[in-house]
């Protein structure tokens, strides 16, 4: 559940990009901060290794306006898809409103795509959330390299 304060009148949402390492989850945020209005989008902030891996999460917060009255922000995070930092995942997964799960489309990451999702449910599950009943998007990044899968079952592929 997003979070109310009506003593201010806003409302918080949390949103976080999950998936396996280099899936294009610090992308998405890049694209949106370099898409959107400056005055929508608070500075985003990004801690990463020499090599632009994510070390613990990257952070932008989004002002939307206002909805009947209370302001909207989006707070987007991007988790370290690396398996060796799942303690830093866990901790960015709570308050979670929303996932976007970021998969990458190429045959030969899907073991670690699967890996990743099978995490998330169970990083979740101990935080008593459950995926099915969190709002979420399965995005299927990378759909322009040569050895992308072909698109099989639009309902849920990964079961
Ligand atoms: N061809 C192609 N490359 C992409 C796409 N999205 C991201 N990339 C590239 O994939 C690489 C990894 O992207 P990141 O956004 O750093 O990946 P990440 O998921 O944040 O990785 P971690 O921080 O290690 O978890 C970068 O070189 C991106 O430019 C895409 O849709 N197509
Ligand atoms: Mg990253």
């Amino acid at each position: 559940m997003s979070f109310v304060n009506y003593a201010t009148r806003e409302i918080n949402c949390k949103v976080v990009y999950y998936g396996p390492g280099l899936s294009g989850k610090t992308t998405n945020l890049q694209y949106i901060y370099a898409r959107t209005n400056p005055q929508t989008k608070g500075k985003m902030v990004t801690l990463a290794t020499e090599n632009e891996r994510t070390l613990f999460f990257d952070f932008l917060p989004l002002a939307i306006g206002p909805i009947r009255g209370f302001n909207v922000r989006f707070h987007l995070y991007t988790v370290p898809g690396q398996s060796y930092y799942d303690v830093s995942r866990r901790l960015i997964l709570k308050g979670v409103d929303g996932i976007i799960f970021v998969a990458d489309s190429q045959l030969h990451r899907m073991d670690e795509n699967l890996e990743s999702l099978s995490n998330l449910k169970n990083n979740l599950s101990d935080q008593g959330y459950e995926f099915k009943n969190l709002p979420h998007i399965l995005q299927y990044n990378k759909r322009d390299l040569a050895n992308a899968v072909p698109f099989l079952d639009k309902e849920n592929p990964f079961g």
